[in-house]
């Protein structure tokens, strides 16, 4: 897949926001580049740190591994490294390893010429994740309150939050959330089949244009949304549905801290009913 014809065309120099020329070359079908570095860096030295937390541990088994945050008792403190050290030092690494590797996308679109529509996306993604670990934890004044590092653990801790505020799903921002990832999967299914079906037409036809998957919607919906339109429709949808994941879980705690079903009695309580 490296040695593709038209390759020479888009392996061209620059588009580099640090470092200059000096990392703007491949090893093999990779693009290198300052923040390559870094992400090597910060990946290699946080799946370390992960091997040596799970040392400590008492289980090799991959489901059970877990490495915690710090006790409640450090606050926004330091902690030893057996004690949520090394899941301080892992969080850094991970932040460390996404913004690099973010920068990288935008140094590869600034490369092609491409818009920023990849970065600002995954960015959307690191958002989630900061805000999981960093702004809800110094929100509320303790680093225990972020999720431990291990498969079983991270379930759990999930779990106990959901219960913690009674009913997660009577949150209205998780509800809004949980709208926009469904309907992501809508979108997609109608796009894929669409797609999958204009492409593959009865043996011995041409493949179909865009024309025949518009009147394919015009004719069962009347609305075609357009072969543009879908992709930016798709992206809108799955941003909003990170960034309302984000926004149901930062404000458990920091803004509601009873169960999210008593949020609603602002309806009992409106005026009109007396
Ligand atoms: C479309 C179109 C595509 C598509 C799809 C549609 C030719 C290849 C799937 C249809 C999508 C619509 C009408 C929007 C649905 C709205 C929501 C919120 C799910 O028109 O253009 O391009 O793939």
């Amino acid at each position: 897949m490296a040695m593709l014809s038209f390759e020479a065309k888009y392996r061209v120099r620059g588009g580099t926001l640090v470092g200059g020329d000096l990392f703007d070359f491949w090893v093999g079908p990779f693009w290198v580049g300052f923040f390559g570095v870094t992400t090597f860096f910060f990946s290699l030295l946080g799946v370390g740190l992960i091997l040596w937390g799970a040392a400590l541990g008492d289980t090799w088994n991959v489901w059970r591994i877990n490495i915690a945050p710090p006790d409640l008792k450090y606050g926004l403190g330091l902690a030893p490294l057996a004690e949520g050290g090394l899941w301080q030092i892992i969080t850094i690494c991970a932040i460390g390893a996404f913004g690099s590797w973010a920068m990288r996308e935008v140094e590869i679109s600034r490369k092609l010429g491409m818009g920023l529509h990849v970065p600002v996306a995954f960015s959307m993604a690191i958002f989630a994740y900061v805000t999981l670990q960093v702004i809800r934890p110094v929100l509320m004044g303790a680093w225990g309150h972020a999720f431990p590092y291990g498969i079983f653990s991270h379930l759990d801790w999930v779990s106990n939050v959901g219960y913690q505020y009674l009913h997660f799903h009577y949150n209205p921002a998780h509800m809004i959330a949980v709208t926009f990832f469904f309907t992501t999967t809508l979108a997609l299914s109608l796009h894929g089949a669409l797609v999958l079906s204009a492409t593959n037409p009865p043996k011995g036809e041409p493949v179909k244009t865009p024309e025949h998957e518009n009147a394919f919607f015009r004719d069962t919906i009347g609305y075609s949304v357009g072969t543009i339109g879908i992709h930016r429709l798709g992206l809108f949808l799955a941003l909003a549905a990170v960034f309302w994941s984000a926004v149901c879980i930062v404000i458990s705690g920091p803004f509601w801290t009873l169960g999210w079903p008593e949020w609603w009695n602002w309806w009992l309580e409106l005026p009109i009913w007396r």
